[in-house]
């Protein structure tokens, strides 16, 4: 029996030997456990949130102030003529405030919404009337830069005193 037990404990040995090799072998040292590391580099996509700057886009170009005279200027040039349509009525013109270039060829097409009215500006020489369903024409030359006030010259009612305009030759 004697024998039998020592061949048990060779054979353990032996085992335990063999085993003890293996483990040895460069072979287990390959495995790795830095691969897990590289993947953490990804964390980088976040970045894309921040760019929600966007909506800033706002044209800076707007605070410059254009200097664009002839966006104030009234009616419009045909033929070298600038025409302002007027409409007079108790008791008021509209628009009750045109503007005009300086040296400008003006041409006021006048009507009556009502009664009949005048229109009457010294400066310019202008002294016309208007009857109803008519339309009166009146030329001048804007050849005196200044602001000047315009009335109804035909009396037409309690307000007329107070129905006046304003032309401003720039
Ligand atoms: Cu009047």
């Amino acid at each position: 029996m004697e024998k039998v037990r020592f061949r048990k404990w060779m054979l353990m040995a032996v085992i335990l030997l063999l085993l003890g090799l293996v483990a040895c072998s460069p072979a287990g040292e390959e495995i790795s456990m830095d691969e897990p590391d590289t993947p953490e580099g990804a964390p980088q996509a976040p970045p894309d949130d921040p760019i929600v700057e966007d909506p800033i886009m706002e044209d800076p170009i707007m605070d410059e102030p254009a200097p664009e005279p002839d966006a104030r200027l009234s009616g419009r040039v045909v033929n070298g003529v600038r025409e302002i349509e007027i409409e007079a009525s108790q008791f008021e013109f509209t628009p009750d405030s045109i503007i005009v270039n300086q040296n400008e060829e003006v041409r006021l097409i006048l009507t009556t919404a009502d009664v009949a009215h005048g229109i009457g500006l010294s400066q310019f020489g202008i002294n016309a009337t208007v009857n109803p369903g008519e339309t009166t024409m009146i030329e001048f030359t804007a050849d005196t830069v200044g602001v000047f006030t315009f009335f109804c010259t035909v009396p037409c009612g309690p307000g007329h005193g107070a129905m006046t305009g304003q032309l401003e030759v720039i």
